[in-house]
């Protein structure tokens, strides 16, 4: 099965707590805090595999979570890190972020990153961080203290991918025109053929080799017949990904009835599904050669040729080829070559074949070098705090650093709940609160957490 978009929620692992442990050897029973911090949890990481060309394997299962980070341990002990989940995804894939309202109704889509290189790794769900064990908060006033952080939650993400082939070439034709045997010699690809139409159900992409350094993409586009951007067949849901290419390769199949006919269909077909396809440059190559005596090819070349007529976007290949015999094939990979070099940006805008499409889309919030993108949905000044009045007697507070240390930590613990105290007094977090009116009772929220203010904080 084809599937070219799907919806799934992300879980980044929650990161371990961290561990309470003291020093206990024979000539120490009162021995320091040596309780290690818990791991992180693993990452979420999008990574593109150029072998495929759906997304039906993310499709079935919908949910991911990555591992959770194990507990430190005593005698300074760290937790292990949880491992990474990879998911594999195909070449082109749009990643989109997903925004609900309280009902579960989709608020916004915000594109956040578009794999359209090879190597792309897409961090889309960061691991929680693991909690400090007390070993990490022992001052020369609390020597031994009796906390420690718990771990951080992982990330949580809904996103929505969408598959855009992104192939420099699209081949076209009616069905058994030769399509899959011809990119089966031009490229590395290995699709299905035989005899029936309809016998590719998938695009297919290949890579071109012209030398060592030198490649293109080409895509196998099945099922294109009459009536194909009302659904028929299968032509509609991969017409949209011909908009990618920068170019066409129209295959001819001169043994059928009326190949200058089905010429047309194949471009109606086109025209009807958007104007950006009526537009795009067409390399018009007669195939099975082999199937067929010369003046009879010769025939065919002059009716094509006639129907051309002066659209320019229109290119009859003067040598016919024979994906079968391989005849004519080499001239072909050369020709398709120079044309790319002659149309070197794609008519649609999304495939850029340099590096530079593989900066975020959403740049203010997303970090990225060009070999590892890494989208974080909040990105702010990790000390930055807003404190708020939301109604009389309840104020909010907001900020990463905050919001991290006080979901962080153990609010059945009275020393935790100390710290979190000296820590929102030490950022300024009090001071401001007073100014904007907080009273000893009022509720704060801060986190996924609601604590009642008192002015000795
Ligand atoms: N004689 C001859 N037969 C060919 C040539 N190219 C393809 N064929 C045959 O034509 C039939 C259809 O070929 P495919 O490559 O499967 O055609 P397709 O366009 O991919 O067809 P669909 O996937 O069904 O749309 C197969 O039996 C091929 O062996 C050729 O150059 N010469
Ligand atoms: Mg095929």
């Amino acid at each position: 099965m084809f599937c070219d978009q799907t919806i799934l929620k992300l879980h980044a692992g929650i990161g371990g707590n961290g561990c309470v442990a003291f020093r206990r050897e024979k000539f120490e029973p009162r021995g320091g805090p040596n309780g290690g911090d818990g791991g992180k949890g693993g990452n979420i990481l999008l990574v593109v595999n150029t072998a495929l060309n759906t997304l039906t394997h993310l499709d079935t299962y919908k949910q991911f979570t990555a591992e959770k980070g194990e507990m430190g341990k005593g005698q300074n002990k760290h937790g292990r890190n949880g491992v990474d989940l990879s998911l594999e995804v195909p070449l082109g894939t749009l990643v989109r972020e997903i925004m609900r309202d309280n009902e579960g109704q989709i608020l916004e889509k915000r594109e956040i990153a578009d794999l359209s290189s090879e190597s792309k790794t897409l961090l889309v769900a960061k691991g929680g961080r693991g909690g400090y064990g007390n070993a990490h908060f022992a001052t020369s006033i609390r020597q031994a203290p009796k906390f420690a952080e718990l771990g951080e939650e992982g990330e949580s993400i809904e996103v929505e991918l969408e598959l855009k082939l992104v192939a420099d070439i699209g081949i076209i034709g009616i069905p058994s025109s030769g399509k899959s045997t011809l990119i089966s010699v031009l490229s590395n690809a290995k699709p299905k053929i035989a005899a029936y139409p309809f016998t590719t159900l998938i695009p297919h992409l290949g890579v071109v080799q012209i030398d060592k350094k030198v490649t293109y993409v080409v895509a196998d586009i099945p099922g294109l017949i009459e009536g194909a951007h009302k659904g028929k067949g299968l032509g509609i849901q991969f017409l949209k990904h011909v908009q990618r290419c920068r170019l066409l390769v129209h295959l001819i199949d001169p043994t059928q009835e009326d190949a200058l006919e089905n010429f047309h269909i194949i471009n109606r077909e086109l025209e009807a599904f958007s104007s950006d396809l009526a537009t795009k440059k067409q390399i018009v190559v007669i195939n099975k050669s082999d199937a067929i005596d010369k003046p009879a090819i010769k025939e065919l070349q002059q009716v094509l040729k006639k129907a051309i007529g002066r659209k320019k976007r229109f290119q009859l290949s003067s040598k016919p080829i024979s994906a079968a015999t391989t005849e004519g094939i080499s001239e072909l990979k050369i020709l398709l070559f120079q044309e790319l070099r002659k149309n070197p940006q794609s008519t649609s805008s999304s495939h850029q074949p340099s590096t530079d499409n593989l900066q975020p889309t959403c740049p203010e919030r997303s970090r990225g070098t060009t070999d590892h993108l890494t989208y974080r949905p909040h990105l702010d000044n990790p000390k930055y705090f807003a404190a708020e009045k939301i109604k009389e007697g309840l104020y909010r507070v907001s900020g990463e650093r905050i919001e991290q240390i006080v979901n962080m930590s153990n609010f059945d613990n009275r020393e935790a709940m100390m710290r979190v105290r000296d820590v929102l007094k030490k950022m300024g977090i009090v001071k401001e609160l007073k100014k904007i009116g907080i009273q000893d009772g009022d509720r704060l929220e801060i986190g996924k957490h609601e604590l009642d203010f008192q002015s000795d904080f």
